[in-house]
């Protein structure tokens, strides 16, 4: 019976291989897929534009998601503007704002107040952030790679044993 080690080693090796590749396949794939379509979700805001700063400053949101803003004034009129989305709107003092778009583009993008509202309005800003969102369809691409890599390795040592 000739069964030296070094082939049991190389099979063990090339076992987990298969499961592996089509594991680190399945990663690229789900980046790749997450990039294109990414999973859609509702994200929904209560911002408060006062002299001279909106709370909370940072905005962040993955990309694909709708956004709603609910903005509201507990002081002058202000104005919300969005670099790179086209969102201009105005707020009343204790008018409420209602703001939805949705985060299609990647990136890092200014809020600023776009009424001019007092001496330090210049200095009204804050920042829209959507993350590109590879996380979840990654992990997705790893298990149906894995699932795979299972699917294949029951073939093949199927096929092997009589
Ligand atoms: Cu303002």
């Amino acid at each position: 019976m000739p069964t030296p080690p070094v082939r049991t080693r190389w099979h063990r090796l090339r076992t987990n291989l298969v499961f592996l590749a089509p594991a680190l396949l399945g990663i690229a794939v789900g980046v790749g897929w997450g990039w294109a379509s990414p999973m859609p979700s509702k994200r929904s805001f209560d911002v408060t534009a006062r002299q001279f700063a909106f709370e909370p400053g940072i905005l962040r949101v993955n990309r694909g998601d709708r956004v709603e803003l609910r903005v509201r004034s507990p002081d002058v009129t202000h104005g919300l503007y969005i670099d790179g989305y086209g969102v201009d709107g105005k707020v009343t003092p204790h008018g409420e704002l209602v703001v939805r778009f949705t985060a299609d583009r990647p990136g890092r993008f200014a809020l600023r107040c776009s009424r001019t509202c007092g001496v330090f309005h210049p200095f009204m800003t804050g920042q829209l952030v959507v993350e590109p969102n590879l996380l979840f369809p990654g992990s997705v691409g790893a298990a149906a790679g894995a699932a795979i890599g299972a699917v294949v390795y029951a073939a093949r040592t199927g096929r092997r044993e009589p």
